[in-house]
């Protein structure tokens, strides 16, 4: 009786119980991608590896390059592209029957994958050492490869830099990592091969959005945007922190998020002033401020919402005075984002502005900050001039540890072809909408 069970498995897997990928990354739009990247590329071959294990405690989640270009959410999974010969090769680990009960059949047991996800071929990951070997046998083989770190959920590929070289600290805390490791090993197989790093080119495409990611990302905008308001609601002197993350994260969950794009951050009074406070479990007492920057992983793309409001429901004088400056740089900064400016003209346009109006700005930090996708933290430095299609955090946060006061206002915007569009206007932050919202609560 046992052992009729694992051929029936496998035939109701083969029979087509795979989910299809999110609109962003269906096999249309990838093939899309991996066209634009072999064209680029040019020659040789371009390899990428997907991730291998999930994070402790938490759901898988694919290398972000690898699910731009693959859609795929399997795990072990390694792509090869021919770029001359406009070739796309999948790899993927052979499970054992135990492996398909437990984690469920990957790719390699659906019936025509590879025409079904717009591939050259789907393949046994044992095929892959051959099959490279077989490209090594030209004149002066090319090889593309992730020689930058890939980049994680919430940080970009130069903070993953960063949090390597703090670890090294302590060297023995220096391990490679898998993008050093793997390139050291392409090295050794392959020592005639030249090796190129890929992730240039792939931010490149990254950076300006389709339409089907506009339309995912506007979304998650309004979801974040709602989960952001309940939590606002939620608050009450005498509550912990804690009270507002779950309202946010629940709903973000309740409604179809993946999850979420970063740790929430719910600081109250002098927590506020840590950037990147987690701990979320102190006390809310009346007379304070709480700043919550909050984003949800919806289609595997992310959004990044700062609010900051008053636990009681009300502004102090004070609390009112540095808001307002802080509020008045962040609308000033988003109405200066247009395609063709850099973020330097931005903060000359923005600053500007603010001192016809007699606003003093002075104190403020990180008004544009970084590029909103795949990752929280996405794509290249913000020095390029901006182009339709890109999508960013605009966050200016005023910071006065001495005083237990910070503030940051966040929201990420679509840059249009004549200005932006803010993906996350629905959370109110104006002091009138946020001190009615509290009055009007039951
Ligand atoms: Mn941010």
């Amino acid at each position: 009786m046992k052992r009729s069970i694992i051929p029936a498995l496998l035939l109701a897997v083969a029979s087509g119980l795979f989910s299809a990928p999110p609109a962003p990354f269906s096999p249309e739009e990838c093939t899309g991608r991996r066209a634009r990247l072999m064209a680029a590329a040019g020659e040789g071959l371009i390899i990428l590896f997907g991730e291998t294990d999930a994070p402790p405690g938490a759901r898988f989640r694919q290398d972000n390059d690898f699910f731009y270009l693959t859609g795929c959410d399997d795990r072990g999974a390694v792509l090869v592209m021919l770029a001359a010969r406009g070739e796309a090769h999948l790899f993927l680990p052979e499970q054992g029957p135990r492996e398909i009960m437990v984690d469920g059949a990957n790719l390699l047991r659906q019936q025509e994958a590879a025409s079904r996800w717009q591939l050259t071929r789907v393949a046994g990951l044992s095929a892959l050492d051959e099959f490279l070997a077989r490209q090594m046998r030209m004149a002066r083989p090319v090889v593309h490869a992730r020689l930058s770190m890939g980049d994680t959920l919430d940080s970009d590929r130069g903070e993953a830099q960063l949090y390597a070289a703090r670890r090294r600290r302590s060297h023995f805390n220096d391990h490679p990592g898998p993008d050093r490791a793997r390139a050291a090993k392409l090295r050794s197989l392959f020592p005639q091969a030249e090796l190129r790093d890929i992730a240039p080119l792939i931010d490149r495409l990254r950076l300006i959005k389709s339409p089907a990611e506009i339309e995912s990302l506007r979304r998650n905008g309004r979801l974040s945007a709602e989960a952001m308001r309940q939590a606002m609601l939620r608050t009450r002197p005498g509550e912990r922190e804690w009270a507002l993350e779950g309202a946010a994260v629940g709903w973000v969950l309740g409604h179809g998020a993946r999850g979420l794009a970063f740790q929430p951050i719910v600081a109250s009074g002098p927590n506020a002033c840590t950037w990147h406070y987690d701990r979320n479990d102190r006390l809310m007492a009346a007379g304070e401020l709480v700043l919550m920057d909050f984003g949800a992983d919806l289609d595997h793309l992310c959004m990044d919402i700062s609010r900051t409001w008053p636990v009681s429901g009300t502004f102090s004088p004070e609390q009112r005075e540095i808001y307002r400056a802080v509020l008045e740089v962040q609308k000033a900064t988003i109405a200066a984002c247009r395609p063709g400016r850099n973020a330097a003209e931005i903060r000359r346009i923005a600053a500007a502005d603010l001192a016809a109006r007699q606003v003093d700005a002075r104190g403020l930090r990180c008004d544009i900050h970084h590029f909103v996708g795949l990752a929280t933290h996405d794509g290249a430095p913000l020095d390029a001039p901006l182009l339709e299609g890109m999508v960013l955090a605009v966050e200016p946060g005023i910071y006065y540890p001495e005083q237990g006061i910070g503030v940051r206002i966040e929201d990420t915007i679509l840059i249009t072809a004549d200005g932006c569009e803010v993906l996350s206007a629905a959370v109110p932050k104006e002091i009138g909408e946020i001190e009615e919202l509290f009055k009007n609560r039951n």
